[in-house]
């Protein structure tokens, strides 16, 4: 396919998204970190395709979340959501300009790290206020967010906020030899060990970009092994069919394919692209007739009209980062 057809379909597939959920810059039924997420889908079209027309969307989503969140979000019990919400904002701020996004994101950054931040387990950050464990998902977001920051301020403090998740999560998250990234550590020291699709991508893209300004190569080593993992391992090179029960988990794969982009666009390996090509031939192959997609790429989608918010954006998301 040509670029101007996959950029097509990228639309296509986030106008039929939009024609069932989205309202008034709300992508109704979405909560705080399924909508930061989804907001970070509109982003990725925007750097495959240059459509500046969704800075409009930009706009009215961020209305959305100061209707909905004010600008101080620390009633949100989870770091990680915060986080997430960061990003899409800082990312916001790079591609328009728009100061207040900017500003938004700095200060939920700030007071979220002060308060996650602690000495046990290794160091790094708290999942949620109770303190009570420390998890890949907060950890590695914060360094994307940070990082962000660091490069929308020019201020490199941020780098070194980054290095401290990203140690972390290197030291007590990841296995060098597989490239597998756990999920969490709970204070009495167990592990739970699982990898998911969301993890590894976050710890791809917080290694990347740790890469992309320090030239330190045992950070792209440590990012090319987990994109190994989760392409090679988790899924031997086919069709993501999986993750489809639970209340996120459904959604987790658009988060990773927005880091294998971007992964394989820095280190010049097409087999990523590639990868995610074939994925997103499948599940537009399997859209219903509403344009809808299910997240196990490799299903019909049923022509039913209750299918959350955020599970159906993974697959949105594998075809606009499909674009390359
Ligand atoms: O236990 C954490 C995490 O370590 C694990 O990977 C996932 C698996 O579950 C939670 S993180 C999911 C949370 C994200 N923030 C908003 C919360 O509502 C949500 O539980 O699913």
């Amino acid at each position: 396919m040509e670029k101007s057809e996959l950029i097509k379909r990228a639309k296509e597939a986030i106008d039929a998204h939009k024609a069932r959920y989205y309202k008034d810059g709300e992508y109704v039924g979405a909560d705080f970190w399924d909508f930061a997420e989804i907001f970070e889908i509109i982003e990725d079209y925007y750097e495959v395709s240059g459509d500046k027309s969704v800075f409009k969307d930009f706009e009215e989503m961020y209305g959305f979340v100061l209707r909905s969140y004010t600008a101080d979000w620390a009633f949100n019990p989870f770091n990680d959501d915060i986080m997430w919400l960061v990003i899409a904002l800082t990312r916001a701020y790079i591609y328009t300009g728009e100061k207040k996004y900017l500003d938004t994101a700095i200060s939920n950054f700030n007071a979220t790290y002060d308060r996650a931040l602690s000495d046990d387990l290794g160091g790094g950050l708290f999942w949620r206020i109770e303190r009570q464990c420390k998890n890949t998902c907060v950890n590695c977001p914060a360094a994307v967010a940070a990082q962000f920051i660091a490069q929308a301020t020019g201020d490199d403090s941020y780098y070194d906020k980054a290095k401290v998740c990203i140690d972390w999560a290197v030291k007590m998250m990841f296995e060098p030899d597989t490239g597998k990234v756990y999920d969490c550590i709970n204070l009495d020291g167990t592990v739970s060990k699982w990898s998911s699709t969301y993890n590894q991508g976050t710890f791809i893209g917080s290694c990347m970009m740790y890469y992309e300004k320090t030239g330190d190569k045992t950070f792209l080593d440590y990012a090319s092994s987990a994109a190994d993992y989760v392409m090679n391992e988790m899924y031997h090179g086919g069709i993501m069919d999986n993750e489809e029960p639970g209340n996120d988990l459904p959604g987790f794969k658009g988060i990773l394919a927005r880091y294998i982009r971007r992964y394989s666009e820095k280190t010049n390996k097409p087999e990523f692209i590639e990868w995610l090509r074939k994925n997103a031939d499948s599940c537009w192959a399997n859209r219903n007739s509403k344009g809808i997609m299910w997240t196990q790429l490799g299903h019909k989608t049923e022509e039913k009209d209750d299918y959350d918010v955020f599970a159906v954006s993974a697959a949105v998301s594998v075809v606009v980062t499909a674009v390359g």
